[in-house]
C-alpha cells in the first residue's frame, strides 16, 4: 500500500474557535469594528435563509435546480466582504454568498436556476462575473482578466484585484492548473479562492490530491494558505491580505478555505448514497453561524434585540424571495436565439424560424382548452 496517510495535518488560520473564542493571529491582524462584526453575522443568517428558501422552491417545482451553499456561508461572506467595489470576482455556481456581498439580488440568482434568464446580472456593474458551470474554466477567465488589469497599469496601492472561486474538485482540472501557472509567471493580481468542501459530487477529497490543496501553490511558485472556512473573521482577514498583496504587485495567492458541503451537491443529488452521517455531525459542531453568535454574545457585542431583528429581517426576506420567484414571467421561447452571436447568423435565423413554426403548430391544432 502507498503511504498516503503519512502527511502531517497542516496548519489552519483560525481567529474564531467553534466555541466562539477569538484569538489574534500574528500574520493576519483583523481591523474591524463591532458594527461590521454584526453585519457579518447578519449576512451569514440572511444568505443561509435565501439558500433554504431556494431548496424548498426547487422541491415545490419553482426552480429547475439549486446548488446549496449550506455550511459554506463563512467562506463566502468572509471573502466577499474582503472585496472592494472595483475588484472583480469570477464565481462557480455555488457562490450565492459572494453574490450577496456584490449586491446581486437573490431573484437574479433564482431567475437563472428557474431557467428564465441567461445569467441575470451585469458583471461589470457588480464586479461579479456570471456563474460558470464548466469546472475550473473561471480560474482562467480570472487570470486573463487580472493580466488585463496589469496591462491597464491598474496595479498599485489603489489598484483592482481579481478573485476566482472554485472547489476542491476543480483543482484536478487542467484549466485550474494552467491558470495557476499563467498567474504565477505573469505575477497577475489574482487570488485563487478554493472552497474545499471535501466533496466533488460523490468524489471525496482524497481522490483529488495527495497533498493538502494549499500546498499546490508552491509548485507553481506562489504562496498558499489554508484558512478555517467556517470562520468568517479568518476568511475576511486572509482574503484581505491576499487581495492587498495582489494589488501591490506581489502576484497571486491560493487560499484553501477548509469547509464542508452540508447539503447535497445540488437538488439532483442524494449524498446519503456515498457519505456517512457521522461526518455531517462532526461538521455541524463547527457551524459558521453558531460560532459567530457565541462570539457576539460572549463579548457583549450584540443583544437580544439585535438577534430578534435579524430574525425578522430573515423572515421578510424569505417571503420576498418566494413571492419574486413565483411571479417571474417566462421569457419568449424565441429569445434563446437572440444572444448566441453578436451579428446576424443564417444558421441561427433558420433554427429560429423552424422553432417558431414548431411553436405555431400547437396553436394551429385548435385543440379545445388549448394553450
Ligand atoms: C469540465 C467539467 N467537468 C465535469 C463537470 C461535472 N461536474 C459538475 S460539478 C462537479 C464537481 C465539482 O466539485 P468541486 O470543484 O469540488 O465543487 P463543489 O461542487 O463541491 O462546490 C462536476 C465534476 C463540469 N460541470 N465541468
Ligand atoms: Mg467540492
Amino acid at each position: 500500500m502507498s503511504d498516503n496517510t503519512a502527511h502531517e495535518e497542516p496548519e489552519l488560520v483560525q481567529l474564531l474557535t467553534p466555541e466562539g473564542v477569538f484569538t489574534e493571529h500574528p500574520d493576519y491582524p483583523l481591523d474591524i469594528d463591532p458594527e461590521e462584526v454584526r453585519g457579518l453575522y447578519r449576512d451569514l443568517v440572511l444568505v443561509r435563509r435565501v439558500d433554504q428558501e431556494a431548496v424548498a422552491l426547487q422541491r415545490q417545482g419553482e426552480l429547475g435546480l439549486w446548488a446549496s451553499l449550506l455550511g459554506q456561508e463563512a467562506a463566502q461572506i468572509g471573502s466577499g466582504r474582503a472585496l472592494r467595489p472595483d475588484d472583480m470576482a469570477f464565481p462557480s455556481y455555488r457562490e450565492h454568498g459572494v453574490a450577496w456581498c456584490r449586491g446581486i439580488q437573490p431573484r437574479e440568482l433564482l431567475g437563472m436556476f428557474r431557467g428564465v434568464t441567461n445569467g441575470g446580472w451585469d458583471p461589470n456593474e457588480h464586479g461579479f462575473h456570471l456563474y460558470t458551470i464548466v469546472i475550473g474554466s473561471q480560474a482562467l477567465h480570472a487570470t486573463g482578466y487580472a493580466m488585463g488589469v496589469q496591462r491597464d497599469g491598474s496595479v498599485g496601492e489603489n489598484g483592482s484585484a481579481v478573485i476566482s472561486y472554485f472547489g476542491d474538485g476543480a483543482t484536478s482540472q487542467g484549466d485550474t492548473n494552467e491558470a495557476f501557472n499563467f498567474a504565477a509567471v505573469n505575477n497577475a493580481p489574482v487570488v485563487f479562492f478554493c472552497q474545499n468542501n471535501q466533496w466533488a459530487i460523490s468524489e471525496p477529497l482524497e481522490r483529488q490530491s495527495r497533498v493538502p490543496l494549499y500546498k499546490r501553490a508552491s509548485g507553481f511558485g506562489f504562496p498558499g494558505v489554508r484558512v478555517d472556512g467556517n470562520d468568517v473573521l479568518a476568511c475576511l482577514a486572509v482574503t484581505r491580505s491576499a487581495l492587498n498583496n495582489a494589488r501591490e504587485g506581489q502576484g497571486p495567492t491560493l487560499i484553501e478555505a477548509f469547509t464542508y458541503r452540508m447539503g447535497a451537491h445540488t437538488t439532483n443529488d442524494d449524498p446519503s448514497r456515498y457519505r456517512v452521517a457521522a461526518e455531517l455531525e462532526e461538521w455541524e459542531r463547527k457551524d459558521p453561524i453558531l460560532r459567530m453568535r457565541a462570539y457576539l454574545e460572549n463579548e457583549g457585542l450584540a443583544d437580544d434585540a439585535f438577534f430578534a431583528q435579524v430574525e425578522t429581517e430573515s423572515d421578510r426576506l424569505a417571503e420576498r424571495v418566494r413571492h419574486e420567484c413565483r411571479t417571474m414571467s417566462d421569457p419568449d421561447p424565441l429569445d434563446i436565439f437572440a444572444e448566441v452571436y453578436a451579428e446576424p447568423n443564417v444558421h441561427i435565423d433558420r433554427q429560429r424560424a423552424e422553432f417558431a413554426d414548431y411553436l405555431a403548430s400547437f396553436e394551429d391544432s385548435g385543440a379545445e382548452g388549448g394553450r
